[in-house]
């Protein structure tokens, strides 16, 4: 059966991506948005959990009539066994991200850091002493050379605990202790949860999932936070910076240049480059007026968050941005970058170049980016995007006019002096709103865009409302890059849309209402920044007990699974906006949304619209307050007219 053509305002919320969807009909391109058609009736059993096809006297498909597989597996076996693997896929793309800053680091300590140095030192002095690494007096050569052995052995440790878990609160720890799910190194972690997953080895539903949430940890509390560790001391601490978002930020007359995935290490160079002045005379020279940078995805979060470099679009709009035909040059690495891109990019004059070895499409140009000489490779490359100019097609040229300022650049670092200024910087003041009732509690929006809901729907409807009850919202990744696109990172979005409480807070302080807090290993900062909360005192002391909740309105990818189980597992509640592939067995299901609430504190839960998320965030928050007694009657009060007109339309 046929479903009725979805109408493209159906599928975008942005003006901008309209208008390039519309354009992509006319000129027959074919995007993400129209496979998802193509691809109607996706498969139940995938989508259940319930095909197995980890031995090969299968594949194995549970029904009725088959309740188990060849081997004797049950649904809830091999439900919770495909959940397992999609947590160590998450886990292993944030993790071999964060090595591979290490491994730059340690080139960097050893002198052989070329075009990369340590620019940050004040970062890499504070991370030492977390680690209790001996700094003062010591070069910080020296110093970054022993912190990046330390991490690496966080990757290879076989059977210590990984030590950024001690960055954790006390509590915290012995939770996690209790739970038997204190992680090892990362990579044993991934390799073991491998090994466990395979054919007759762990069966048993519940030992598989805690092994999940074990997983996840070495993700969030271990690759992901050395990852944001080693880029700030790398590529410097992010501060509060304006910029522009959405596909308007393409120059109808420069030199467009678009970096696209995750990893800083090529982006972060290209923002030097880009201001060569020889290379702004070449692109004169050539008919442009200018270069102009912009990212998409994380790298476009990453190189935001540290140099302004303006966001273009977010995971949804990748294909787009080509479509605008005003692009001459990608640059890809990995994780989220579609394979379709070279054959959108064919009907255009975009080149497609991808800097990784191990991210390789077919129809997209290899260049082995030279870190030895970076400078000299980023000026390459920008003039190859120069060179690429003269074949651009003005017929075919459709930018919209669609850009909006921001300001990102939210560290934990930068949230704890906007509050308490530099000479006591800390985060006393928002404990403090929360305890007063100013601030009702904090939520963290992260994870992608998914074209089976409108992009950004959801995300910035949940967003607005969550303003609206004075609850603040912190954000990384394509859900920070929605609210970029609809102006919520501007401090006037506070006049305009919060409520009084948290109103006065962003004015006192200085920050809009939704703080970008940078990539999808930025996630940790959310980590970093729940634990300031609890160390500061007075809302708890584990992370279970602040009223604080997270959610993954519209995402699509096993990172953010990672993300939301090592979220639940440190105890914040997640809402999910569409359900995990976990239907097909109750008790996995009841596991996951359930049982992890007496084990974590904190467990999932499924909403699948904004208007019925907020109900339930709002509950959790005051849950949480009314354990913590500081739901006060005045303060109630004046909530519960927020919340009733808020719920009532
Ligand atoms: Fe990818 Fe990080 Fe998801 Fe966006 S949000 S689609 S993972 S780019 Ni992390
Ligand atoms: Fe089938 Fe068991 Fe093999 Fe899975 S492991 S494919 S359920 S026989």
């Amino acid at each position: 059966m046929l479903k009725k053509e979805i109408e493209t305002q159906d599928r975008v919320w942005d003006t901008a991506s309209l208008e390039l969807l519309e354009k992509a009909k006319t000129e027959s391109i074919e995007t993400c948005f129209t496979r998802m058609d193509t691809q109607r009736n996706q498969c139940k059993f995938g989508s259940g959990g319930l095909c197995c096809r980890i031995c090969h006297m299968g594949p194995c498909k549970i029904t009725s009539r088959s309740p188990r597989g060849v081997c004797g597996a049950n649904a809830d076996t091999i439900v919770a066994r495909n959940f397992l693997r999609e947590v160590v896929g998450g886990t292993a793309a944030h993790s071999d991200h964060g090595r591979h800053l290490v491994l730059r680091l340690k080139k960097v300590a050893e002198g052989n850091g070329n075009g990369y140095k340590i620019k940050d030192e004040r970062a890499l002095r504070y991370a030492a002493n977390l680690y209790k690494i001996e700094e003062s007096g010591r070069q910080k050569e020296n110093v970054a050379n022993d912190l990046a052995d330390l991490f690496l052995e966080e990757f290879s440790n076989q059977e210590e605990e990984l030590k950024t878990l001690a960055l954790a609160p006390l509590k915290q720890l012995s939770i996690w202790k209790n739970n038997n799910i204190l992680p090892l190194g990362i990579d044993r972690m991934v390799v073991e949860s491998m090994h466990r997953t395979t054919m007759g080895v762990d069966h048993d539903y519940r030992n598989i999932l805690l092994q999940g949430f074990r997983t996840a940890l070495a993700d969030g509390w271990g690759g992901s936070r050395i990852a944001t560790i080693v880029s700030d001391i790398l590529f410097g601490s992010p501060s509060p910076i304006r910029s522009q978002s959405n596909l308007g930020v393409l120059g109808e007359k420069t030199v467009n240049v678009l970096v696209h995935g995750h990893e800083p290490e090529v982006s972060e160079i290209l923002a030097i480059a880009v201001k060569n002045p020889k290379l702004l005379d070449y692109a004169r020279k050539s008919g442009a007026e200018g270069i102009t940078l912009a990212g998409i995805c994380c790298t476009a979060n990453e190189i935001l968050m540290r140099h302004g470099i303006p966001v273009a679009g977010s995971f949804l709009q990748q294909e787009l941005a080509i479509i605008t035909g005003a692009v001459e040059l990608m640059i890809v690495d990995v994780q989220c970058c579609m394979p379709s891109l070279p054959e959108v990019a064919s009907a255009y004059h975009t080149e497609i170049i991808s800097t990784t070895e191990i991210a390789k499409t077919i129809g997209v140009t290899q260049y082995s980016f030279d870190s030895e000489n970076a400078l000299e490779s980023a000026i390459s490359l920008l003039k190859r995007a120069i060179d690429n100019f003269k074949n651009r097609d003005p017929k075919k040229v459709v930018i919209p006019p669609v850009s909006t300022p921001l300001i990102a650049g939210f560290s934990v670092d930068a949230i704890k002096y906007m509050l308490g200024g530099s000479f006591r910087a800390s985060f006393r003041p928002l404990n403090d709103a929360i305890m007063q009732g100013r601030i009702k509690g904090v939520v963290g929006i992260v994870g992608c865009n998914n074209p089976k809901s409108k992009l950004d729907d959801y995300i910035n409807s949940l967003t607005l409302k969550l303003i609206k009850q004075n609850i603040l919202v912190l954000k990384t990744g394509c859900a920070a890059i929605a609210s970029a696109k609809e102006g919520m990172l501007r401090p006037e979005a506070a006049l305009e849309h919060a409520g009084k409480g948290l109103r006065e807070v962003c004015e006192a302080v200085g920050i809009p209402p939704v703080l970008h807090m940078g990539s999808c290993v930025d996630n940790s900062r959310l980590l970093e920044a729940a634990t300031e909360i609890v160390l500061e005192g007075g809302l708890g002391d584990d992370m279970s007990q602040i009223p604080a909740v997270g959610v993954a309105p519209e995402w699509m990818s096993e990172k953010a699974i990672a993300i939301s189980c090592y979220f639940v597992a440190s105890g914040i509640d997640v809402i999910l906006g569409h359900p995990f592939h976990i239907s097909g067995s109750e008790k996995v299901t009841q596991f996951l949304n359930k049982d992890t609430a007496k084990l974590f504190g904190a467990s999932f839960h499924v909403y699948e619209d904004p208007d019925t998320a907020i109900v339930k965030i709002v509950e959790l928050l005051n849950k949480a307050r009314k354990r913590l007694g500081i739901d006060k009657k005045v303060e109630r009060k004046l909530f519960d007219m927020h919340d009733r007109r808020e719920l009532d339309v």
